[in-house]
């Protein structure tokens, strides 16, 4: 409750959830996408499940100057960061030989840098408060690899490197740094949509929100590293 949590990919799929299942503690909100109109659908269904405050906030996560921004407005509006969700991914499934270099730069670009770039903005207040949680959705391809996946796979490594290495880094100064390892879940990801009859055993997005909510929830010296959650059958 009142908590300030900074939502990255906020405006559809795993994201929104996550956005709805804080509005129903009562956190003040950060949502955070590239498309306005979509954060302003989402924002007005946070206000009503019961969010204290919610500000949207257009940014590309792959951007330092547009990042950068965020953490300011959102530091300015609420006066501290409690809870960075790094949720904002990309990506594209096809083989080594038919993966363009756009679709490459695009997937590290979103969800490596994207990642570092919403981190390094938030750390400096939550240091200077001593205590902040940074939980990135990362992916059950994190530790393992699938076929056609080799470039979305690569990022989700360089991820959970990224974020394993940083809570080594920074715990003595209170910050706590989760992941959340899901498989595959019924979203818009990679082009697709959302309750098609193919994907009705896959995860919903509300499964991976309950589990940020679940590490968020801790007591203040407990730390998840990690939750894995994937459907009971998946074709990896
Ligand atoms: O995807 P989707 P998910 N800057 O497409 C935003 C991981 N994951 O919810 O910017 C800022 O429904 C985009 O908004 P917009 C996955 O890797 C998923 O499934 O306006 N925001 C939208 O809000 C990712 O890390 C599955 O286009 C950017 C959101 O991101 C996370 O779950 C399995 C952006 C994407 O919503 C959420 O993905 C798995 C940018 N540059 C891991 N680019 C799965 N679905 O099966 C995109 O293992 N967004």
């Amino acid at each position: 409750k009142n908590q300030v949590v900074v939502i990255t990919g906020a405006s559809r799929g795993i994201g929104e959830d996550i956005a709805l299942l804080f509005a129903k503690e009562g956190a003040k909100l950060v949502l955070v996408a590239r498309n306005p109109e979509d954060l302003e659908r989402i924002r007005g269904k946070a206000l009503q499940s019961g969010a204290e405050d919610v500000l949207t906030v257009t940014a590309d996560v792959s951007r330092e100057d547009e990042v950068d921004v965020m953490a300011e407005v959102a530091l300015a509006r609420f006066g501290s960061i409690d809870i960075l969700v790094n949720n904002a991914g990309v990506g594209f499934f096809k083989p080594v030989t038919e993966t363009t270099l756009e679709e490459w730069k695009a997937m590290f670009d979103v969800n490596v840098t994207g990642v570092f770039l919403c981190t390094k903005a938030v750390l400096p207040a939550m240091m200077e408060k001593g205590s902040g949680h940074i939980i990135t959705v990362s992916s059950d391809v994190g530790r393992r690899t699938i076929a056609n996946g080799a470039g979305y796979c690569a990022t989700k490594f360089a991820v959970q490197a990224f974020t394993e290495a940083l809570r080594k880094e920074i715990r003595e100064k209170g910050i706590r740094v989760s992941n959340v390892l899901p498989g595959m879940t019924d979203t818009y990801f990679a082009g697709s949509m959302r309750g098609i009859p193919e994907k009705k055993d896959w995860l919903k997005g509300e499964d991976v929100a309950r589990a940020v909510l679940y590490i968020a929830s801790q007591p203040a010296g407990v730390v998840v590293d990690d939750v894995t959650i994937h459907p009971m059958i998946q074709d990896y």
